[in-house]
């Protein structure tokens, strides 16, 4: 645990659908309906709630879908969190340098859980799974966005699935 700006950070090893926190982040994709992954785990343990409101964003404001690096929050549902905030990273690209979309993805959820008041927000690997961002790199992007954000956010948790994972993000979070 260590402090920056007033915020607690910590950098663990667990299961983000299992974190007891205000709001965690649901590395999702454009359609907000569902997927692999942690989008799987969330919306299976969540429950129906969770895919009804992504269902409403959709139609309401989201028509062509959440772009890659935003954020958009709806209920937990079944899980211990109170709110889940959906961002879409983006697909790694040897070709093309994404890494702003992928640090957007960090700076935007944090922007949403303090509007909702979140006094704690829990983050995956975001783009490390399914859309295959390397480790190493994606972790000194998430550190240097959650260190860079002007919202401060009381308590900002990194969640990490594998002890690779969990490894890669305490040398870029400089945790032990
Ligand atoms: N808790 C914490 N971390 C997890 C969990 C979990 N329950 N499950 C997997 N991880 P991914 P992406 C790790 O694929 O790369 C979905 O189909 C995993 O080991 O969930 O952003 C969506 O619908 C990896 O390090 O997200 C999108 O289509 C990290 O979380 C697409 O995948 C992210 O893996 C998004 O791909």
């Amino acid at each position: 645990m260590s402090s920056t700006h007033h915020t607690r950070l910590s950098v663990i090893r667990g299961d983000i659908t299992e974190q007891r926190v205000d709001a965690i982040v649901n590395a999702a994709n454009s359609s907000l309906l569902g997927g692999g992954g942690v989008d799987g785990a969330v919306h299976r343990k969540g429950g129906e709630a969770i895919l009804e409101e992504c269902r409403r964003l959709r139609a309401a404001h989201y028509g062509g879908g959440l772009p890659t690096g935003r954020a958009v929050a709806t209920t937990a549902g079944l899980l211990p969190a109170r709110w889940v905030i959906h961002t879409v990273g983006p697909v790694y690209s040897a070709s093309e340098d994404r890494s702003a979309l992928l640090a957007s993805c960090f700076t935007e959820s944090l922007g949403v859980a303090h509007e909702l008041g979140a006094e704690s927000v829990a983050f995956p690997a975001i783009s490390t799974g399914v859309f295959r961002w390397p480790m190493d790199d994606a972790a000194r992007i998430a550190a240097e966005a959650i260190h860079g954000s002007e919202v401060r956010v009381p308590e900002v948790r990194l969640v990490l699935f594998d002890d690779r994972a969990l490894a890669a993000f305490r040398r870029a979070f400089g945790t032990t």
